[in-house]
């Protein structure tokens, strides 16, 4: 990614899959999609049917080990238009998953386990901002999907 105008490392491997012609900017990063996995199209089957939604793209985030972590943002890229309904599949490894308010207050911690669904909607990407920071404990690796709906 683009920080302070230099080209950095990520704290993660990261991987977009989406439906074609689905490019998503982030970070000043733009990721070309990649087409759907088997197993991605079918996870996402399952979750659009539970969450009534119309997923077209995953953002696939690979936390190799407790050192790997997401910093404090939202996920409000203007692609993913007004109120974004967002589904994040965990597997693997337990991480804490931090949610705070914008305007300061004390955050929550969400501990996501392997097959847990969280789901982000209404003004919780306005409002809110949310992190999965490093872990001083030792964890193995964890896979998070989030499943986004692209406006066209
Ligand atoms: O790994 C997680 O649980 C969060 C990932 C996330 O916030 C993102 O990809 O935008
Ligand atoms: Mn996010």
């Amino acid at each position: 990614m683009l920080m302070f105008g230099r080209v950095i490392d990520i704290p993660r491997l990261q991987a977009w899959y989406a439906d074609a012609e689905l490019s998503y900017r982030y970070s000043k990063m733009t990721l070309a999609p990649t087409p759907w996995l088997p197993v991605l199209t079918e996870l996402r089957n399952r979750v659009n049917t539970f969450c009534q939604a119309q997923f077209n793209a995953v953002l696939v985030n690979c936390y190799r080990d407790h050192k790997d972590s997401v910093g404090w943002h939202s996920d409000d890229e203007v692609e993913l238009g007004k109120n974004p309904l967002i589904a994040s599949l965990s597997f693997g490894a337990t991480r804490d998953f931090q949610l705070k308010h914008k305007n300061g207050g004390e955050s929550i911690k969400l501990s996501l386990q392997s097959g847990s669904l969280l789901v982000m909607g209404d003004k919780s990407q306005e409002y809110y901002q949310h992190a999965l920071p490093k872990s001083r404990i030792e964890k193995s690796m964890r896979i998070n999907l989030t499943f986004r709906e692209i406006k066209k």
